[in-house]
């Protein structure tokens, strides 16, 4: 297993929409398997393939504590079948967007069909922190990010510290 490198905002890979998996083989487990100790190194409590670079629909959760077994979850080509009224607020964050934190309101509960780490369809109804954290996942797949989900003002905000933080590593140019 490696650790790959993680896409920070505001590289623009992070606005693509990923394409299906087309058949569930060996390099597609790897990657899974990559995915997952990538994300516990971070560490989160998810990760979707387009933040370390492929464009796939592909996506790794694991909600466990840290004292607590590894619990991951592998959801390929997820969709979601249904989602409820209720609404919650969780404050979210993301590995592509280091140190910010904002609440997020989302449908409290989801339905989403998959493919697992095998290929198999599953089916499953999502609440609490699953549930959000399956569709702030399924959202990295079509390109959308939970800064999206907050105000205007607080997106430009972080936006323009990603934009100058990202300049800032580049070397220093000559002026003059
Ligand atoms: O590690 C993560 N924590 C988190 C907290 C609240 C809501 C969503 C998340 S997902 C995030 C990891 C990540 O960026 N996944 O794309
Ligand atoms: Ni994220």
């Amino acid at each position: 297993m490696s650790i790959k490198p993680l896409i920070i905002l505001p590289d623009p890979i992070l606005r693509t929409v990923s394409k299906p998996v087309e058949r569930v083989d060996a390099p597609l487990q790897k990657l899974a398997d990559d995915m997952l100790a990538t994300m516990y190194d971070a560490p989160g409590i998810g990760l979707a393939a387009i933040q370390v670079g492929e464009p796939l629909r592909m996506l790794v959760i694991d909600l466990a504590k840290e004292d607590e077994t590894p619990a991951p979850l592998v959801f390929i080509n997820p969709q979601v079948l249904g989602s409820s009224d209720e609404r919650s607020v969780y404050e979210e964050g993301c590995l592509s967007i280091p140190d910010y934190y904002a609440e997020v309101e989302r449908p409290a509960t989801v339905r989403v069909s998959y493919l697992d780490r095998d290929g198999k369809t599953q089916e499953i109804e999502a609440d609490g922190l699953l549930a959000t954290c399956l569709q702030h996942e399924i959202d990295h797949l079509d390109g959308v990010l939970f800064i999206d989900h907050i105000s205007k003002l607080k997106r430009d905000m972080v936006v323009k510290k990603f934009k100058k933080l990202a300049r800032d590593r580049q070397p220093a140019r000559m002026v003059g």
